[in-house]
């Protein structure tokens, strides 16, 4: 019996995707955004179908995608934010309970979230990863939306 291999594919046309985007560090963040508003119309997606959230900070981000996620209007949302370590321990509360909620959502609504959040320790590491030394984490989250949206689609026989 030959194995049965189910995945995604990277054709976003015809697909909604709503991206949620921290103002905080928003030197970063709005380089992550163009990343995943780039990958989205690269694969096919047209701009009607792309809404940009605009939030406080990474603390803000799981309440924020949970009212998306559950209005069903998406077929996958993109989380962008940056939590820089720099000297406070703020740092890991917000980092923590960032990932910690956005997973909870993931996991609960059924709608694809991809975690496009930097955790680093200086903002020189955040900037090599939203657009320099190495890629935009935008642009793979959004990638990864893509995939997973249409992995769910198949899976749910769609
Ligand atoms: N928010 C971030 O997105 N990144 C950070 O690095 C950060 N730090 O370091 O404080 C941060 N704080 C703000 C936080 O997300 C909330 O917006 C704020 O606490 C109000 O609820």
């Amino acid at each position: 019996m030959p194995i049965t291999k189910i995945e995604g594919n990277l054709e976003a046309r015809g697909l909604r995707f709503a991206i949620v985007v921290t103002r905080f560090n928003s030197i970063i963040t709005d380089r992550l955004a163009a990343g995943a508003v780039d990958a989205l119309k690269r694969t096919g997606c047209a701009e009607d179908d792309i809404t940009m959230v605009h939030i406080p900070g990474s603390w803000e981000l799981p309440i924020v995608t949970r009212e998306l996620a559950e209005s069903k209007k998406y077929d996958a949302v993109i989380c962008l934010g940056a939590v820089i370590r720099g000297d406070t321990p703020h740092f890991d509360y917000v980092a923590g309970e960032a990932a910690k909620g956005i997973g909870q959502v993931a996991a609960q609504c059924g709608v694809p979230v991809a975690f496009g959040v930097l955790t680093t320790n200086t903002v020189e590491q955040a900037i090599d990863r939203a657009g320099a030394k190495s890629g935009n984490k935008g642009f793979d989250a959004a990638m990864t939306a893509v995939e997973m949206a249409n992995l769910m689609r198949k899976l749910r026989g769609k």
